[in-house]
């Protein structure tokens, strides 16, 4: 059941659209990761249909904030951003550590594969130990190719490593995992500035697609998160991770809103099949239902 269920029973608690009726809705909304200035514009949009349409009944305002979620999340979504999809395409996974990302990248791989693509992955997390094995098992089991490094080793070399062997055997799709901690985040944030030029340089054929991977539990400090990477790297889309574990999901709705970039994918579980195209109708509807 989704957060946003309990709203049936609110609205049905009110006679009249007041003052109190917006203010609880507010409190709600906050509540269930939407966040401030989300909760804000909906609630705005909200009074003008309200007004517009001289609604009286407050049960008729839930179809209206669904209605008004839904057109926030297509508001950021385009016709061509899945076309990295289709061709020779270089997919960079980014994330803070422990939020998903080389699951991410399995899953991905296995995804691809399945559409007939040559996948190949490769383990540019060299810093922290047992990464390099963890993505080794996930291309196993999707039945893939990887381009090791060596722990400790130059992220970057395994980048350059894994476009030759890209461009030698004809790859589709080469999807590289990342770190998601150095020695602090300045190191992070220009490993990430040296893999992009290596990319740009040595790939500058191939589509280029940054998803920066945020996990669902932690709320609105996913923003933040994903808000940083967001300063040194051209990020093109998020993958929105662990929504198995939070029935709120609002922040689904407040990133995509704050930062203006889609949420492409939405994890669900630990498996190879748990990743999932993100639909903004399926997803508002099933936060209501
Ligand atoms: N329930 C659930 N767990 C997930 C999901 N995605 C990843 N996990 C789990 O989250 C944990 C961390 O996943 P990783 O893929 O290792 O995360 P990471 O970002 O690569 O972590 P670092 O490499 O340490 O930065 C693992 O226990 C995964 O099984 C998901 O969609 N749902
Ligand atoms: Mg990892």
């Amino acid at each position: 059941m989704g957060f946003f269920s309990k709203l049936a029973s609110f609205f049905k608690g009110y006679t009249e659209i007041d003052e109190d009726f917006y203010e609880e809705l507010e409190e709600t909304l906050v509540m269930g990761d939407l966040g401030i200035a989300t909760t804000e514009r909906l609630l705005e949009d909200l009074r003008k249909k309200v007004k517009e349409r001289k609604i009286g009944d407050p049960s008729e305002c839930r179809e209206l904030l669904k209605d008004s979620m839904k057109e926030m999340l297509r508001s950021v979504r385009s016709d061509d951003m899945y076309d990295f999809e289709n061709g020779k395409s270089v997919v960079l996974v980014v994330g803070v550590n422990g939020v998903g990302k080389t699951t991410t990248v399995g899953k991905l791989a296995a995804i691809y594969k399945a559409e007939g693509k040559k996948v190949l992955l490769s383990a540019a997390d060299t810093f922290r130990a047992a990464a390099i094995e963890q993505l080794d098992i996930w291309a196993e089991r999707a039945g893939v190719d990887i381009i090791n490094g060596v722990e400790g080793g130059d992220p970057g070399s395994v980048i350059y490593d894994s476009i030759q062997a890209s461009k030698a055997r004809g790859v589709d799709m080469l999807i590289c995992d990342t770190a998601g901690r150095l020695h602090n985040k300045k190191n992070l944030m220009n490993e990430l500035k040296k893999i992009n030029t290596i990319i740009e340089t040595g790939y500058s054929e191939a589509k280029k697609e940054t998803l920066v991977v945020v996990d669902g539990t932690t709320g609105q400090n996913a923003l933040s998160q994903a808000k940083e990477f967001l300063e040194v790297t051209n990020v093109t889309g998020l993958v929105l991770t662990k929504l198995d574990g939070s029935a709120k999901g609002g922040i689904a709705v407040s990133i995509q809103n704050e930062l203006g970039i889609p949420v492409k994918y939405i994890g669900l579980g630990e498996k190879l099949t748990d990743l999932e195209k993100f639909d903004p109708d399926k997803f508002v509807d099933s936060l209501f239902a």
